[in-house]
């Protein structure tokens, strides 16, 4: 090509082509846009009121009674068409208001959808109603930065992920002058309700906001949000009335995606054992979902190695007439023996590779180090409290807070903390590998929880797992199965019999295969046979060779493969399954969470969550709830200190989801001569039907 047939530069930029290729928004998103919500039966009505639903109970915590006096009576309450006939009532729902929305904590897909909502509705009972959006969470708040949301504003935002609109953070509420200041914003802007769009810990400011503001008239509405999916909302006797938080579902789904082509990617190179981390600070919710949705060969589950106890363990001690209390649940070394007996199983079965799957917090639920992490917490919350400098900042490098906590052990500085930090704490701390000692000692965030998205779990796990595989190989454990067919047909070609050969070098030729019927069928290299000379002298004294010759290269080629590489790839799903489009469950269930935000508030509600009931059912039978967030209080250890929280809620291990896929692990686990059984997840979509198209932790939960 000659430099006069290059078409310039500016024609090609101007080209219509060019101008659809390279433009910011694309049809797809201007179909999202487009996207109109379902709307719950009951928003068929433009008059909604409340209607008090007593059937529902909780226990309720003594403190949050004590600390939450004017919201911890509230009553649960169903929207119901119509508004009472009362002209009070109907002036009260139509009256212009002005109503403040913040965001709060990580981001989770649809929170647009909850500010189109409420917009929607507030400017449906009223246009002269005003939405302000606070800037950067709760920040924005306390600063009284905020926007007002256009019905412009709201449009560019419909049906699209992120929190991007009015942005997040995760400043906490947590004193009297941030009280002092929040609710000075409200009263400057004359808002009539506050709606705090959050996960626990922001849904427990909503509360104590709550409370602060009522005796101002100012109502204050929670929305449960979080990926982790750990706000779920269950009654005293069990019923469901909020099944998952928003965003979980387009978290999940994206994380599955990527998994699901992780499983591809290993059965089709054999090589590798994808690693994949899937985020939840705490809770296995999105870990257990990905396993659903994929059937990764392992999935580890948090709460179930909570749960674990060594039988083993427990009867020998009982043959010694003793009580073994170490064997109640799992340490790090015993987890990593349980992963690498899957590893050496399946690559018995010729399959050196596979897919696993570990959640994010599951550091959480190993003994020692949740004992760490307790032990830390209290300490760097401690110092915080007695000096002007905040822990971070006094001790800047790892070793600086190594000697920090020498000192401590050894009683030379602060007394109340030393107590809890001994000699042998602080001999097994210097144990760790040092980026592990790093990651234990990050800063906390705001809230005071440990973060764990900051840790290199997957590496501290896998780690152990490595070192561990290298002595299994070393004593001939670990070792790649040898295809039945495939050594047939070497041997042939080499002119040897397969029946002299395959009885000298393997463990299993007679046991598990027979000589007509090796398709399908693994052959285990000897144990003593674990280097070229071993090698040697088993098929020397087999008679196959004398000691003056060398092994045959078909024979070497065979041990050769049966010697496995143990290789990983690491991959982290979290924040790019936060930032996800949020799907069609999750558009039509934030949208109908802002109308029921709204209801609430056109019906004089405060410290209320607005939840939807019956999630895991199809649309027509969602039914929209206020759920009294006081009556969801308990007592956690935050910063060293038993405090009032919202309690988030675990994976639980009788669940159905989770029995489910304790019933199927040695199946995805295939540590078998036949195949893999990776399930590919339909492709993320607004039209069309798939199995996928609510959480299937709901689906199995809900029969
Ligand atoms: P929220 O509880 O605020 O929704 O955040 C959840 C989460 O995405 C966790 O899964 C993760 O551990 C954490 O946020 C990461 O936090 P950060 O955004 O501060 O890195």
């Amino acid at each position: 090509m000659t430099a006069s047939d290059i078409t310039p530069i500016e024609t090609l930029l101007k080209h219509p082509t060019t101008q659809t290729a390279v433009a910011d928004i694309n049809s797809d998103t201007l179909d999202r846009r487009a996207f109109i919500p379902y709307r719950c039966k009951v928003f068929s009505n433009r008059f909604v009121s409340l209607e008090d639903q007593p059937q529902y109970r909780f226990a309720i915590n003594r403190e949050a009674e004590k600390q939450l006096p004017d919201i911890i009576n509230n009553s649960i309450q169903r929207v119901v068409a119509g508004l009472p006939d009362n002209s009070d009532s109907q002036s009260y729902f139509f009256k212009k208001r002005n109503i403040g929305v913040v965001f709060s904590g990580g981001p989770s897909p649809g929170g647009h959808n909850v500010i189109a909502a409420i917009f929607d509705a507030a400017k449906d009972a009223n246009p002269e109603s005003k939405i302000f959006g606070f800037i950067l969470g709760p920040e924005g708040l306390l600063e009284n930065r905020y926007v007002e949301i256009t019905a412009e504003l709201v449009d560019k935002y419909r049906n699209m992920g992120g929190f991007t609109m009015i942005k997040t953070g995760r400043t906490k509420i947590d004193s009297k002058q941030k009280m002092r200041l929040s609710k000075g914003t409200c009263q400057e802007l004359n808002l009539d309700a506050l709606v705090v769009v959050g996960g626990d810990d922001s849904n427990t400011n909503a509360a104590f906001l709550a409370q602060e503001l009522k005796p101002y008239g100012i109502q204050v509405i929670g929305i449960p949000k979080t990926i982790d999916g750990d706000i779920q909302i269950r009654t005293e006797d069990g019923q469901t009335l909020c099944a998952i938080s928003f965003g979980f579902h387009s978290a999940a789904r994206a994380f599955a995606q990527n998994i699901s082509n992780l499983c591809t990617d290993a059965s089709s190179d054999l090589k590798y054992w994808h690693v994949c981390k899937v985020m939840g600070r705490v809770a296995s919710h999105l870990a257990l979902e990905a396993a659903l949705q994929t059937h990764a060969n392992l999935t580890l589950i948090g709460e179930d190695l909570a749960d674990y106890v060594d039988a083993e363990r427990l009867k020998r001690a009982k043959e010694r007439g003793e009580i073994d209390y170490t064997a109640y649940g799992m340490t790090l070394r015993h987890l990593s023996r349980l992963i690498c007996d899957s590893i050496v199983r399946r690559a018995a079965n010729g399959k050196n590779y596979g897919v696993m799957i570990i959640p994010e917090g599951v550091l959480e639920f190993i003994n020692e180090i949740q004992i760490f992490i307790i032990k830390l917490n209290t300490i760097i919350a401690q110092y915080n409290q007695i000096h002007d400098i905040d822990f971070h900042t006094a001790f800047h490098s790892l070793d600086a807070k190594l000697e920090y906590l020498r000192r401590l052990s050894r009683g030379i500085t602060e007394k109340q903390a030393s107590s809890i930090w001994n000699a042998r704490d602080d001999e097994l701390f210097n144990d760790l590998p040092s980026f592990f000692q790093e990651g234990l000692l990050v800063e906390r965030d705001t809230h005071g929880n440990f973060q764990f998205s900051q840790v290199n779990t997957e590496k501290i796990i896998m780690d152990m797992v490595k070192d561990y595989l290298n002595i299994l190989k070393e004593k001939g454990e670990y070792k790649v199965g040898i295809d039945g067919e495939r050594f047939l047909y070497t041997m042939k070609r080499a002119n040897l019999d397969p029946e002299l050969i395959g009885t000298t070098i393997f463990r299993n030729y007679k046991d598990d295969c027979r000589l007509d019927d090796k398709k399908g069928c693994y052959y285990l290299i000897k144990k003593n046979i674990i280097s070229v000379k071993t090698l040697k002298q088993a098929i020397v004294s087999g008679g196959i060779i004398t000691d003056d010759e060398n092994v045959p290269p078909s024979i070497l080629d065979i041990f050769k493969k049966s010697v496995p590489n143990f290789k990983t790839q690491s991959h982290f799903y979290g924040y790019d399954g936060r930032g996800s489009s949020p799907t069609k469950f999750d558009c039509n269930y934030t949208y109908n969470l802002g109308l029921t935000a709204f209801a609430l508030i056109a019906n004089g509600a405060t410290g209320q969550m607005a939840v939807i009931k019956n999630l895991e059912h199809d649309l027509d039978m969602w039914e929209p709830l206020g759920v009294p967030i006081a009556k969801l209080m308990h007592l956690e250890e935050r910063k060293g200190k038993l405090t009032l929280v919202m309690e988030k809620n675990v994976v639980d291990t009788n669940s159905n989801a989770f029995r489910i896929v304790e019933a199927m692990r040695e199946r995805w686990l295939a540590a078998d001569n036949g195949g893999d059984h990776y399930r590919k997840p339909a492709p993320v979509r607004f039209q069309g039907k798939s199995e996928e198209d609510k959480p299937l932790t709901l689906v199995l939960n809900s029969i």
